[in-house]
């Protein structure tokens, strides 16, 4: 396995919408490890391969605590088939645009569709913290990343703070 690198924001990758793909295969089984151990090294909760540069439909989460252990999660064609009118808030952070968090208002339970890491159909039923995440990484792989749910103005600000961040953290 591997730790791969983290594209941060604003790059041309993060704004394309990724490719779906034909079959779970050998290469795709080891793009989910690599992007798998990529999150825990972070740390993150979820992970899309167009935020290690890879423009594909693929993503990868794990919401566990230490009350329930590990819930790794790996999804190829992840697909939204249904959402509730009913919306929550949660404060989201995003591991390409590190440090910076905002409040985005999303549909609380949401039905998905997707192949499993055997490419097998699968679907699942999501609400709280797991709605939140699969919806945020659904979004990567079209392209958008959580500040474009925001006004122009929070948007603005977090980008300028994000800009400001790249600066200070340049190697
Ligand atoms: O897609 C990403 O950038 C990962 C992102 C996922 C996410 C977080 C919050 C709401 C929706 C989606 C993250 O994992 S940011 C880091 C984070 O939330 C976290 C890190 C360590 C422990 C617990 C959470
Ligand atoms: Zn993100």
């Amino acid at each position: 396995m591997a730790i791969l690198d983290i594209l941060v924001a604003p790059h041309p990758v993060l704004k394309k919408v990724a490719a779906p793909i034909d079959e779970v295969n050998d290469e795709i089984r080891q793009l989910m490890d690599d992007m798998m151990e990529t999150m825990y090294d972070a740390p993150g909760i979820g992970l899309a391969a167009p935020q290690v540069g890879v423009s594909k439909r693929v993503l990868v989460m794990d919401i566990g605590d230490e009350e329930t252990g590990p819930q790794p999660m790996k999804m190829a064609n992840p697909e939204i088939v249904w959402a509730s009118d009913d919306i929550s808030s949660y404060n989201e952070g995003c591991l390409s645009l590190p440090e910076q968090y905002a409040n985005v208002d999303r549909p609380s339970q949401v039905k998905i569709k997707y192949l499993d890491e055997s490419n097998v159909a699968q679907e699942l039923d999501a609400d709280g913290l797991l709605a939140t995440c699969v919806q945020h990484e659904i979004d990567h792989l079209d392209g958008v990343v959580f500040v474009d749910h925001l006004s122009s103005l929070k948007r603005n600000m977090i980008l300028r703070k994000l800009k400001k961040w790249v600066k200070s953290n340049a190697a």
